[in-house]
């Protein structure tokens, strides 16, 4: 029988997957997954037979939507008051983005906002999530709110609205302004935390009357291991060098600060109820051959290695894995009284960023798993650290609840997509296949995910259309729009064809 273990590797709660595992046929897991039969036939195309491989149909109130960030399609980097923020400056650098690319117009959607919600409403999503931009808002990072930046979000939801789309806002999608940087290396110091909080009141109660669900903070391993590192110049902004390892994982914790203030701050300042969620981009570990014992290794793995055990699992749990804490020894993040029980504030949902994993297996060593390196010719995503393995994406779910016994936390996909070689042909059409084939077989693992029970309500692919891929600028596209930069066009790719299908179908197809 399955069990859920708790972060100590304890029983904690035996599983209802038990029994969904052993129900009868295809008819009962649709049922017990709140799936209904009879939708899915009038939803299916038309001539579309249904066998065992294509019968992926997700329940009714499945959320299908799309991502993007502010400062990756934005632009208009110094309009109506905006000022710097640390990737303004960053990519300014000579060698810190390919082809010194920077986000200065990126997608130029600050002005195409009202097309680029048509093409929305055209892929048929009902949701959408974007991000705020701080240094729009409260442009020197804390005091005065700069009223221009917040009509430009006002603008943008209602034009959602009207289009029936919800709109999901991530206040923190790394742009952190300059002004914090300059006046006390922002995420180096524990006062950016209450800083970053303060600007989530502001944000709240004037757009809290049409946003509803917030998410606080996107990937906060990207901008403080891929932003502060020692030695050499790390790959994101601010990029910059630090003394010790210790300052690095101190910056961790002053993110994870940030957060709990900033959903203390989303409650205190809603005017309508709201949902909080963090976004991550944990690790994800599949047992290499699903057995009970590489299942229990892939269990310690999720809790155990350093980026799930230093930034999800205190976010949940309100306590650093200690194992890693153990082996960061000195490193480890300095933590005040009280510190703890504001990081683990409840979520409403838990927003998980997916893309590749790593695959383990169980091994008679201290931590009682092994994690397998990759053969040379692993299928791979054009991106170095993007490899194709699409188990990661159920697995990760799956891990939430039966390694850390958040049984009922719900998870969103708050991104997941790749990046592909995507040609225009001469009759103006993209067959980004790559990008399809990658769709289909994650969605098969969220549907799996699903179907097995577990707490997973959404899909948000990463990402609408091509934009500003941080230090690699403008040469990798993760759009499944195509966006001609010189004539800013926008051109929906094969898979953006495909997506449009699979939502009004509610099925992988
Ligand atoms: C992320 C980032 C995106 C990236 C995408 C592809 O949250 O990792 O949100 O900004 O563009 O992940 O690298």
């Amino acid at each position: 029988m399955n069990k859920l273990y708790g972060p100590d590797g304890k029983t904690v709660l035996t599983s209802r997957r038990a029994f969904l595992s052993q129900s009868a046929g295809v008819a009962a897991l649709m049922a017990a997954s709140g799936m209904s039969t009879s939708s899915n036939l009038i939803a299916q195309p038309a001539g579309a037979a249904t066998s065992p491989m294509n019968n992926a149909t997700f329940p009714p109130d499945f959320i299908w939507g799309a991502a993007t960030a502010a400062y990756q399609i934005e632009g208009a980097a110094s309009e109506d008051g905006r000022k710097p923020c640390v990737w303004d400056t960053f990519s300014r650098l000579p060698g810190t983005t390919k082809n010194g690319d920077t986000g200065e117009v990126a997608c130029d959607h600050y002005h195409r906002f009202a097309d680029d919600v048509k093409l929305m409403a055209e892929l048929g999503i009902k949701h959408y999530r974007f991000s705020i931009a701080w240094p729009r808002i409260i442009p020197d990072g804390r005091g005065a709110v700069n009223e221009k930046g917040v009509d430009f979000y006002r603008r943008l939801v209602d034009e959602l609205l009207a289009h029936g789309i919800t709109p999901h806002a991530t206040l923190f999608h790394w742009d952190s302004p300059q002004a914090l940087e300059d006046l006390y290396g922002s995420w180096r110091n524990r006062q950016i935390a209450t800083d970053f909080a303060d600007y989530c009141t502001q944000v709240v109660k004037r757009l809290g009357d049409r946003i509803t669900n917030w998410m606080t903070i996107n990937e906060i391993f990207c901008f403080t291991y891929l932003g502060y590192g020692v030695g050499q110049r790390p790959q994101h902004a601010p990029g910059t060098l630090v003394k010790s390892r210790q300052e690095v994982l101190q910056t961790v914790h002053h993110a994870l600060l940030a957060h709990g203030l900033g959903c203390q701050a989303i409650r205190a300042a809603t005017p309508k109820p709201a949902q909080v969620a963090l976004v991550v981009n944990y690790d994800a570990f599949i047992p290499v051959i699903e057995t009970p014992e590489n299942i229990a290794a892939a269990r310690r793995a999720f809790v155990m290695e350093e980026h799930n055990g230093t930034v999800l699992v205190p976010a949940l749990t309100g306590k650093y894995n200690e194992q890693a804490i153990a082996k960061l020894g000195a490193d480890a993040p300095k933590v005040q009284a009280g510190d703890m029980a504001i990081i683990g504030q409840p979520l409403d949902v838990l927003g998980f960023n997916i893309y590749t994993g790593s695959y383990v297996k169980a091994a008679d060593n201290d931590r009682g798993y092994e994690v397998l390196p990759l053969p040379k010719e692993y299928p791979q995503m054009i991106m170095p650290w993007l490899n194709f393995i699409p188990e990661s994406l159920y697995w990760g779910v799956r891990m939430v609840s039966e390694a850390l016994g958040k049984t009922d936390l719900p998870i969103l996909i708050t991104e997941n997509g790749c990046a592909s070689n995507d040609e225009v042909t001469a009759k103006g059409e993209v067959f980004d296949l790559s990008r399809v084939m990658y769709m289909r077989s994650y969605l098969r693992n969220a549907h799996r995910a699903v179907a097995e029970g577990y707490p997973l309500k959404g899909y948000f692919h990463w990402s609408l259309m091509d934009n500003f891929e941080w230090s690699w600028g403008y040469t990798r596209r993760f759009g499944i729009t195509h966006v001609d930069y010189a004539t800013q066009t926008r051109l929906p790719k094969e898979s953006f064809r495909w997506y449009q299908q699979v939502i009004a179908a509610n099925r992988v197809l």
